[in-house]
């Protein structure tokens, strides 16, 4: 039989019902199915169809999947998606069991697009709002025309105020042609790995990237730690499986039982599978393993004397660093270090072990804050320490924990126990976050500028604080700091009351929802009416675009093409357009093109087309001399096999994985010391630590397990008794697909709640509950299940805010800048928005020049607060 015959009858009746026992009810269910009562069962695949042409095209989404799809087209309809490896090819098993080249096989998100490309609510004309902001009803359909003069005309009222400040009040979002106009202002801080590259950047050295995936392999022992590959980076777990039939051992850290928990970890003599501490207090645990290696001896001085700075107390180093300072450009090479007293980590373990009395105390307290039993805890580091080589990772954007309120310095941590055992430069080894690449990628030539004269560097601004910016316009620098930042960006002095006026926002090309998906969604209410104008470019009536006043239709990605690196640049990839762009959508480019001709800006494409540029790109793109080494036989695709396969990838072996930290002789890694750092010399110079501490050590987060072990109360006079997370869930990519019902369905949002809490409060399973706390509240239903820690909740992040036309909660935050809360009156979230609950505040570094130097520097709390969950509507 062809694999095209094989209907849904013909697989019941071979498979399900003939296998089955005489269950009355599989058989009452396959009749149903027989009889097509379900709308989703419609016969044969059409895709399988004889005239049909199959396009390979990447799901350009914001995961870390980077999944390739099978486009299934007729007469320029999408029939169906399907994936790598969905229809089994002659002698499909080799390809099945090998690792390299790593198949991008689609999740039911990829699957689900074609029901977002036909989605009856996508955007399709141009929309201006007549009533107010955030009034759904309120949005009239004008011409593309009318909504361009709008947004032109207020462009040019801000044109207007550049006159007196110097600089455009914009806040530009992705909106590239207002860059020609002169400075705009634009947002420093990172939602997602900005604690880890404060970090990274201070302690490793600039652009020196982790382990890649696939060196796991050449582990002895894996440690995944606040990271669900499972769900959120699905050929990881592909990885893994192989991992496991060698037989290297893995465990899981997390504060929730997740799949990656279920169908991965094995756990180690004296330590489960599963290890699950409570939110933000995973440093502690790394704290106190640091010091029971240390303790025990199993630490590595030699390694650390020759690779490491401020280890041991006075360390002291003349730099041989090839990097420079990125305040003045003057190279570190030839500069003395020296670890001030008492802030080597040495002096950090002996703190700790005074303060507790001793290792096992050090463990006890790591077991109070974190509920982890001190046994495990020691049984882990003493396993970690002995095993070599070890590896510890939370995927490519370090993870839950790297996302809480001492994040930064559990990313540190984790490079600490690594450098501190010599496991961060050895194959095999591990340091925490991985390379985003399997250790080479494609270099594409470049593409053709757009901006044809003169462009403006911005003004940056915090992103974790911005409606405080709008507000106040401070974020929380110092008003001399601030000062000092702009003048050296920017040359520009903003005098005695520094302050940034921020008065009109646009949403322009490329991913992202600043409302829906950044910290503290109530005062970002309340700080948007202040703006005059806010503009928005999506494809779905996201939370940014509900609270415009102007909303630009953009094409989906299968009505353009473009190359793409993929989202962590494993691997090259086409996206290939399948059909024209619908209603009156256009691509975002083009959008700035319209939008640059009206205001007189020399931008854009010069008529190329997609394919043009594609051509351009790929004409000039390189394969890295030393993968030519390892892999003689690669040949780059032409670009006419591009456009047919979609996908290329320089696939490194386990046994030649490229180590990226091995490329450094000891003492030559371009930090400021040239070593790998305890303790950073110039993260302390810099003064912008929000936690003080520049070297590796648990800090106490702003809001965390001490407030509630210590019953302190939040600004609402409260003692709120439980933590929360929000972790990335499978039905959604961020905010996409909240709006798919077939994925809404069959993953209702909820808050996850342990049945200990939820008959504490007198929840039953499917409950609606309040989750609620200073910041603001939600209504949703109750999940009772015991993959959730007693003591914490989690509810999943992207759901869309929607606040309830009838309810009203007491919230209680800064909005006016002088450092105190006070009481707002907001709506109850029915959406469930997780960023209703979080807290605008920065964490990590939060510096502008840092972050020009990663793209990434300050990061916020998404999970690791505290809340309260009750059947009864709070005040
Ligand atoms: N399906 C899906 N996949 C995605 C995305 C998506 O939205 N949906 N987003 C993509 C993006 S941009 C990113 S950054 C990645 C993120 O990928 P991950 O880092 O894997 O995802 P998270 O859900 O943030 O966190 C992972 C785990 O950390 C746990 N956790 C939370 N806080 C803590 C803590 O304090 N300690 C410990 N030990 N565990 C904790 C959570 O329970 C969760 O299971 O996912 C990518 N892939
Ligand atoms: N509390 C909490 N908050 C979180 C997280 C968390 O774990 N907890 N995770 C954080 C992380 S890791 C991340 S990466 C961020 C993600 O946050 P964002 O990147 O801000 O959010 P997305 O939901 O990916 O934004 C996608 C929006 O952009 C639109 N869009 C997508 N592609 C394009 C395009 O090409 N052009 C145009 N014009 N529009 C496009 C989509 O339709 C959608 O409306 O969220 C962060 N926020
Ligand atoms: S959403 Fe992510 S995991 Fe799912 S198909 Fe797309 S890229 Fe792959
Ligand atoms: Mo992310």
């Amino acid at each position: 039989m062809t694999a095209k015959r094989i209907t849904r009858r013909t697989f019941l009746g071979t498979t399900a019902v003939g296998a089955a026992t005489s269950s009355l009810s599989l058989n009452t269910w396959a009749q149903a199915i027989n009889n097509q009562k379900s709308p989703l069962i419609n016969g044969s695949i059409p895709a399988l169809e004889d005239d049909v042409k199959v396009v390979n095209t990447y799901h350009e989404i914001h995961c870390h999947g980077q999944c390739m799809l099978k486009a299934h087209v007729k007469d320029g309809k999408l029939l169906a998606l399907t994936s790598a490896g969905d229809i089994p090819s002659k002698d499909c098993l080799p390809s099945d069991e090998s690792i390299g080249k790593i198949q991008r096989r689609a999740c039911m998100k990829g699957y689900a697009e074609r029901k977002r490309l036909y989605a009856p609510d996508r955007l399709k004309y141009p929309l201006i709002q007549t009533i107010e902001r955030g009034n759904t009803a309120g949005f009239k359909r004008v011409s593309w025309d009318e909504a361009l003069d709008r947004a032109c005309e207020a462009i040019r009222k801000m044109q207007d105020r550049q006159k007196e400040l110097g600089y455009l009040p914009i806040w530009n979002n992705g909106c590239a042609p207002l860059n020609m106009l002169g400075p705009c202002l634009s947002a420093y801080g990172h939602h997602s790995a900005g604690n880890q590259n404060d970090c990274l950047y201070n302690a490793l050295g600039k652009g020196v990237k982790g382990h890649p995936a696939i060196d796991m392999l050449n582990s002895k022992l894996i440690i995944v730690w606040s990271a669900d590959p499972q769900t959120t980076s699905p050929h990881l777990p592909f990885i893994m499986t192989k991992a496991r039939e060698k037989g290297i051992p893995i465990v899981v850290i997390d504060t929730r039982y997740t799949g990656t928990v279920g169908a991965m970890a094995t756990g180690i003599p004296g330590v489960p599978a599963w290890i699950a501490p409570r939110p933000g207090t995973d440093s502690a645990i790394l704290a106190a393993m640091a010091n029971t290696i240390y303790r025990r001896n199993l630490h590595n001085p030699a390694y650390i004397k020759e690779y490491t700075f401020g280890f041991f107390p006075g360390d002291s180093v003349i730099s041989n660093s090839p990097a420079k300072s990125p305040i003045d450009g003057h190279p570190w090479k030839g500069q003395s270090f020296t670890v001030p007293q008492g802030q080597s980590f040495v002096e950090y373990l002996d703190e700790l072990n005074t303060a507790h009395g001793g290792e096992e105390g050090v463990l006890k307290w790591a077991e109070l804050l974190s509920g982890v039993p001190a046994k495990t805890i020691k049984n882990l580091a003493i396993a970690y320490g002995k095993t070599k080589p070890a590896c510890i990772y939370s995927a490519w954007t370090a993870g839950g924990a790297q996302r809480t309120g001492n994040g930064m310095y559990y990313t540190w941590l984790m490079l600490a126990l690594a450098a501190m055992t010599g496991n961060a430069t050895v194959r095999g080894g591990g340091i925490g976050s991985l390379s985003p690449n399997e250790g080479m990628s494609v270099k594409l030539g470049k593409a053709p500028g757009m901006a044809h004269g003169k462009t403006f560097k911005p003004l940056l601004f915090s992103t974790h604080v911005s409606s405080q910016v709008i507000m106040t316009g401070r974020d929380t620098r110092t008003p001399e700091q601030l000062r000092e930042d702009i003048k050296l960006l920017n040359g520009i002095d903003l005098g005695e009351d520094p302050r940034l006026h921020l008065e009109m926002f646009i949403k322009g090309a490329g991913s992202g929802d600043v409302f829906n998906q950044r910290a503290a969604i109530n005062p970002k209410l309340e700080a948007w009416n202040k703006l005059t104008s806010v503009i928005t470019y999506d494809r779905f009536m996201s939370t940014t675009a509900r609270y415009s006043d102007i909303i630009f239709p953009v094409v989906t990605h299968f009505e353009e093409s473009f190359i793409t690196g993929s989202r962590v640049k494993t691997d090259t990839n086409f996206v290939n357009q399948i059909l024209d762009p619908m209603y009156e959508c256009k691509t975002d480019w083009q959008i700035n093109e319209l939008i640059a001709q009206r205001l007189g800006i020399n931008w854009g494409r010069d008529g190329k087309s997609d394919v043009d540029v594609m051509k351009i790109q790929w004409a000039g793109a390189k394969v890295p001399e030393k993968y030519k080494e390892l892999n003689p036989e690669f040949k780059l695709p032409t670009f006419e096999e591009m456009q047919k396969e979609g996908n290329v990838q320089l696939f490194v072996k386990p046994e030649t994985s490229v180590i990226d930290a091995a490329r450094f002789a000891p003492g030559e890694f371009p930090t400021d010391t040239g070593k790998i750092n305890f303790y950073s010399p110039f993260l302390a110079e810099r003064g912008r630590l929000k936690q003080k501490a520049a070297r590796a050590q648990y800090v106490r987060p702003p809001e965390g397990i001490e407030d509630l072990l210590e019953g302190k109360k939040g600004a609402k006079g409260i003692a709120y008794s439980l933590q929360f997370t929000t972790p990335h869930m499978p039905n959604r990519s961020h905010s996409s697909f909240d709006n798919t019902t077939s994925l809404m369905d069959a993953f209702p949002h909820c808050v996850f709640i342990n049945p200990e809490d939820a008959q504490k409060r007198g929840i039953s399973d499917g409950d609606e509950v309040y989750v609620h706390n200073d910041a603001g509240c939600m209504k949703i239903p109750a999940q009772i299940t015991l993959r959730q820690l007693p003591g914490v909740v989690s509810i999943g992040e992207g759901a869309w805010y929607q606040p309830s036309p009838t309810e009203k909660y007491e919230a209680w935050f800064d909005l006016d800048g002088d450092g105190k809360p006070e009481k707002h009156i907001v709506a109850v979230d029915v959406g469930g928005a997780v960023n209703t609950l979080t807290t605008d505040r920065d964490i990590g570094a939060a510096d502008p020049v840092l972050h020009l130097q990663t793209n990434k520097s300050g990061g916020f709390a998404a999970g690791g607060n505290l809340c309260e969950v009750s059947k009864q509507k709070p005040a």
